[in-house]
């Protein structure tokens, strides 16, 4: 019989040897919604490492409630590759447009990036970049149940050679850049804030508005929209997940 202290021992060894190999990594992913999952998975394959950080204590973001809860979504015929690459089923609705059912994306997008190699923390939040030169190479990072709690506690930093904001309509990452320096690469300067719903606008833009917005930082997903000033678009899925594989294209060719 296993005592109960053995079980908190293997947990801790482990996940103190994993901890460890997290603190300096390639990529860091802050979000592990459909953007930052689809990212996670092709970085991983393409050799890099590549950890998540997710708020939450699943990861999944929007895309676990598929729409008002009805757990199913929608994607177009250019991103269909990116589900089937990770066995999603998909009913053809015959007119360019496929459906799936939200969970199975959401376990099979997590499930995949997982076995390309991504690590993921869960109940972290990514609360403020390190900077050196004008340049990010890293995140600060703390307990959510601390920021929850409102507690006084100081956060860890972790290095990376690219950030991923990938936190969605928030855009958490790219506000904390812009409030501690000022200016993004975006056409004000700073971010221009989210449009009302229009998908069919959205989802093209949001594969436009993809990339880097400051040394080191890079924008996916509804993020890249609201940062942009592009339109929100309701739960069809598939420039979330076309932004998450030109995100991860663009990082590779600059890593190299
Ligand atoms: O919102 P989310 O799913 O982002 P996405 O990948 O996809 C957007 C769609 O779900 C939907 C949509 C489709 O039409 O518009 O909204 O762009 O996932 C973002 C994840 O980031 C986490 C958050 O909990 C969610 O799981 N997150 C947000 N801020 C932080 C964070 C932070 N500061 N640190 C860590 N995780």
């Amino acid at each position: 019989m296993i005592e109960d202290v053995e079980v908190t021992r293997k947990i801790f060894e482990r996940y103190s040897r994993e901890f460890l190999s997290m603190i300096e990594v390639d990529v860091v992913i802050a979000g592990a919604g459909p953007a930052g999952l689809t990212a996670a998975r092709i970085l991983a394959k393409a050799g890099k490492k590549v950890l998540i950080i997710e708020r939450k204590l699943s990861p999944g973001g929007g895309m676990w409630g598929g729409g008002m809860t009805f757990p199913v979504l929608v994607v177009q015929e250019e991103s269909k590759h990116l589900l089937e690459e990770v066995k999603i089923k998909l009913e053809d609705c015959n007119d360019g447009y496929y459906t799936a059912n939200s969970i199975e994306s959401v376990s099979k997008l997590c499930g995949a990036a997982m076995d390309a190699g991504a690590m993921m923390m869960i109940a972290t939040t990514v609360e403020d970049v390190m900077m050196r030169e004008n340049i990010v190479n890293g995140v600060v990072i703390n307990w959510s149940a601390v920021d929850v709690a409102g507690l006084h506690v100081d956060p860890l930093t972790l290095g990376a050679k690219a950030v991923i904001d990938a936190t969605g309509h928030d855009s958490e990452i790219c506000h904390v850049v812009q409030r501690k320096t000022g200016k993004l690469t975006t056409p004000s300067g700073k971010i221009e804030g989210e449009k009302s719903m229009w998908a069919e606008v959205g989802e093209q833009t949001v594969v436009e508005n993809t990339g880097e917005v400051f040394p080191g930082v890079y924008v996916a997903g509804m993020a890249a929209n609201a940062v942009m000033g592009a339109p929100r678009m309701g739960p069809i899925f598939g420039g979330m997940l076309l932004s998450g594989e030109k995100v991860a294209e663009m990082i590779i060719q600059k890593l190299g």
